[in-house]
């Protein structure tokens, strides 16, 4: 005779109130000691240690740009001149490809 198990993954319990994650309140990100605003709108921050020096930075992408130059989505970053632990925020910088701002196709 042969017996076989089915193994079925296990759902993870439903979160409660007391198992959601919690957020922190909102503060505003600095950066060259003025706070940081996405002039087109739509600003996607992601951290990532960007010169790979060990200290993460801000790259803030955006929708659009304001420069008369360039047309499309371009991104800023913002080298972290703090620690990982207390980021300090310096003036951006645009995204470069091949020694031009790099723009994205945004729709
Ligand atoms: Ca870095």
């Amino acid at each position: 005779m042969l017996t076989t198990a089915l193994l079925l993954p296990q759902q993870p319990p439903a979160p409660t109130p007391d198992t959601l994650p919690r957020l922190s309140a909102p503060i505003r990100i600095l950066a060259d000691g003025k706070p940081i605003e996405a002039i087109i709108g739509h600003a996607a921050p992601f951290v990532v240690d960007y010169d790979r020096d060990g200290v993460r930075d801000l790259v803030v992408g955006m929708f659009g740009s304001d420069s008369e130059v360039v047309r499309g989505g371009t991104a800023r970053i913002y080298k972290n001149v703090g620690t990982n632990r207390e980021p300090r925020f310096g003036a951006f910088t645009t995204l470069q490809a091949d020694g031009k701002p790099a723009v994205m196709e945004s729709c």
